[in-house]
């Protein structure tokens, strides 16, 4: 018996778009079990780009109606901004259509608390998509933390570093609308540190009950070019530009997080660092093939090269120490995706996931207004 392609319909056709584009090329090469996909539709509202990335990431329609689109595909990636992640999302769930959702889930919790509900209520498939969980080496570090290795988890330790908004007269972008995105540095880098650490250390450590957060814009406004290259206005940006935050969880475990975009020199610098009473694991995005532990009564760090045999996607790509990228954690992001659309299974994170971190965002945003510690709600 054969079965037909799943027909994938993607919203949005920038950076993510060509990233999970390419990962659906990649999936029958690297991982020939997994469900077959097809390229189908790709929505956008700009017709002739839109045209222009069907062609590049291989899709054979584009819609610049998404309601159209769910109409016509089995599996929906919302890639869009995050003003556009609820709606649609929503309305693709009720209709039985399978979606993966791009982070952070909403710009409100209360979009993200709606979006959560549809996925119950529908019983419907439904991800957010926190690539970083699948890097080799995280899964690594978790499988450690949920063994015991590190004992008693005490301290947690994040920081996203980025540098594209230290020059005052980058281009103003949605990125920067608090009604369009939510919030700045802190959904957008923010919510991969917390999705992360929810992940590491949420069964031992529990969840994050009490924050005290800082967030900061340091440019008020930003050009918008016209295409000759001059600034045709200047616009107001409402969203920060970085963002601190002290945590307390409920097991009485510490944790300290940041993100900046104006962060001279970092490129896309996520390091990330666990401490527990027996043993520590730090990881960095710009080495991730590698995590460092301490564990088994040792005092120093021992780098593991997870390319070994420590790594659960390692005999898909090359041999061991040939090293693999960003772009393969969204390839293994798909994978699990796909196979738990074809066997009507939930995935992790879902979108209980995404919304339980915009509760922490929405928390460190509160504590930030009030200047005092606030209750994760
Ligand atoms: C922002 O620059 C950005 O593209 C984020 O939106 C992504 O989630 C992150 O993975 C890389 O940086």
């Amino acid at each position: 018996m054969t079965t037909e392609p799943l027909k994938v319909g993607v919203l949005g056709y920038r950076f993510m778009g060509k990233a999970h584009a390419n990962a659906l090329a990649r999936l029958p090469m690297f991982f020939p079990e997994a469900p077959a996909v097809e390229r189908h539709t790709l929505v956008g509202r700009d017709e002739a780009a839109l045209a222009d990335a069907a062609d590049r990431f291989g899709f054979a329609h584009t819609a610049t109606d998404w309601e159209a689109a769910i109409d016509e595909v089995d599996v929906f990636y919302n890639l869009g901004p995050n003003h556009v992640h609820a709606e649609p999302s929503i309305a693709a769930l009720e209709s039985g259509v399978p979606v993966l959702c791009e982070k952070p889930l909403a710009p409100t919790v209360e979009e993200a608390a709606a979006m959560r509900d549809a996925a119950a209520a529908t019983g419907v498939t439904a991800g957010t998509a926190f690539n970083y969980r699948f890097v080799p080496a995280i899964r690594h570090a978790k499988r450690l933390i949920d063994e015991g290795e590190l004992g008693e988890v005490r301290q947690v330790r994040g920081r996203y570093l980025q540098d594209w908004l230290v020059d005052p007269e980058a281009p103003w972008a949605w990125r920067m609308d608090a009604d369009m995105a939510g919030s700045g540095a802190l959904g957008d880098l923010g919510a991969h540190t917390i999705d992360l650490v929810n992940f590491l250390v949420g069964d031992e450590a529990g969840g994050i009950e009490r924050v005290s957060g800082q967030l900061t814009t340091f440019v008020d406004e930003r050009p918008v070019y016209d295409d000759d290259g001059s600034v045709d206005e200047y616009r107001d940006v409402t969203v920060d530009d970085a963002y601190s935050a002290q945590v307390a969880y409920e097991s009485g475990a510490t944790g300290s997080f940041e993100a900046s975009r104006v962060a001279e020199g970092h490129k896309n610098d996520h390091t990330i660092a666990v401490h527990g009473t027996e043993g520590s694991v730090r990881f960095s995005l710009e080495r991730l093939n590698e995590l460092e532990v301490i564990r088994g009564g040792n005092r120093g760090y021992e780098t593991v090269l997870v390319t070994d045999e420590t790594d659960p996607y390692g005999d898909r790509w090359w041999p061991p120490g040939h090293v693999i990228g960003w772009e393969h954690t969204f390839v293994h992001e798909s994978y699990e995706f796909l196979s738990a659309v074809a066997e009507g299974n939930s995935f992790e994170p879902s979108f209980a996931d995404g919304y339980d971190v915009q509760t922490v965002l929405a928390a460190i945003e509160r504590s930030d207004e009030r200047g005092e510690w606030v209750a994760v709600e």
